[in-house]
């Protein structure tokens, strides 16, 4: 029924308004070849539609041009019965009877069911209400349709020819190289591991699991390999060498023993040093302790000196003389840093001094460290009843893919 008055609706306003006709004669002429063409698909839905978009419409904007809304009416209808029509045509037709009178026209034209976004270009188009704005918008829509429908034919990914949409196109089916089989240029995250560019590509976001967002293979474990010693202060001749080294894959943490006016008994404590997850990298903790033998026999004042949490020995500093008198040792973490090209390394971070234990005898030597780059695995001492000398051995550190 609607349809019906519509219809006739147009038709009326058609004969009414005939100066006005010829205007949109160029206009409507226009929407009605798109329209012949729109029918190639979908006759019904149109009619459908027609009814739809003219209800609202036509509330909103019936004065503007009627004429042209008529004769876009007219021919919607026969068209529609035809049935056939590019929705894309009829698109076009839409906006077009929209532009000049915005009102029912538009509506059923647009009504194809397209897209909804008409409806609301039709509103606008009521606004504007110009024959020339319509004409052009008709063009450009045509004009997209006919790019779409072209594209779909000629890319072929693979042709070894770049075509529109495609970044590349080599001509083959492999994925490793700077061009996917996709078409698309190799990049990290797309889960090719491009040859000589990728070490991994695991195309997560995820930055320290196995393969970072950087494609480069992320650590796994620390390594350390015996390096140097410190010296060793105090008396370098007395008592019995004691070299004593952490477990493997363990390094010092810390000092116990007993102390009177000097140090009676040492014995070191050792941590196994790890990779744990942290932030978006990585970070070394320390865990496990161990201690080492206990040397010398006597002292009579318990003590421990433990680096803070995932720190480890790196050198000390005290008192000595004929014997070991007083020891400050010093702390470091491990800290894991990931450069700018996805490179990944450790270093030694800041360092604490423990609070110092031990007696005022003797004379203070320098801080003591060992070499650069190295933290300590292993207690060296020379020791009798007493200890007669403290040193520290050392290794470097690494970390391992
Ligand atoms: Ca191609
Ligand atoms: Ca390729
Ligand atoms: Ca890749
Ligand atoms: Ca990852």
């Amino acid at each position: 029924m609607k349809r019906f008055a519509l219809v006739i609706s147009g038709l009326f306003a058609c004969g009414g308004t005939a100066t006005e006709g010829t205007e949109t004669a160029s206009g409507s002429s226009t929407g009605a070849s798109s329209t012949t063409t729109a029918s190639t698909t979908e006759g019904t839905p149109t009619t459908g539609s027609v009814d739809e978009s003219t209800g609202e419409l036509t509330g909103g904007s019936t004065t503007g041009s009627s004429t042209g809304d008529a004769t876009t009416m007219a021919v919607d209808p026969s068209t529609s019965d035809t049935t056939v029509g590019a929705t894309t045509d009829a698109t076009s037709v839409g906006e077009t009877t929209g532009t000049e009178g915005s009102t029912s026209g538009e509506g059923s034209t647009s009504g194809e069911g397209s897209t909804s976004g008409e409806g609301s270009t039709s509103g606008e188009g009521s606004t504007t209400g110009s024959g020339e704005s319509t004409s052009s918008t008709s063009e450009s829509s045509s004009e997209t349709t006919a790019d779409s429908s072209s594209s779909g034919e000629a890319v072929v990914c693979g042709d070894n020819d770049v075509g529109p949409g495609e970044a590349c196109d080599d001509g083959n089916d492999v994925d490793t190289d700077e061009c996917t089989s996709m078409c698309l240029l190799a990049e990290c995250g797309d889960g090719f591991v491009q040859v000589g560019v990728d070490a991994c590509d695991d195309a997560n976001e995820v930055n320290n699991d196995l393969c970072s967002n950087k494609c480069v293979v992320t650590p796994k474990t620390i390594t350390l390999v015996a390096g140097g010693n410190t010296n060793q202060v105090g008396n370098v001749n007395g008592g019995s060498p004691f070299n004593d080294p952490c477990p493997a894959g363990k390094v010092l943490i810390g000092f116990q023993g007993f102390v009177g006016s000097y140090h009676g008994r040492i014995q070191g404590v050792c941590g196994t040093v790890g990779l744990v997850p942290a932030m978006e990298g990585f970070s070394v903790a320390v865990t496990d302790p161990v201690t080492l033998p206990q040397r010398g026999l006597q002292g009579v004042t318990q003590w421990m000196r433990m680096c803070p949490t995932d720190q480890m020995i790196v050198g000390f500093s005290g008192r000595s003389g004929g014997l070991v008198d007083q020891l400050t040792f010093t702390c470091a973490p491990l800290v894991v840093s990931e450069a700018n090209d996805g490179a990944w390394s450790i270093a030694l971070g800041a360092t604490t001094n423990l609070a110092a234990i031990g007696g005022n005898g003797g004379q203070p030597f320098a801080q003591t460290n060992c070499p650069a780059g190295q933290v300590g695995t292993m207690q060296r001492l020379r020791a009798g009843d007493g200890i007669d000398a403290f040193g520290v051995g050392c290794s470097t550190f690494g970390l391992g893919f």
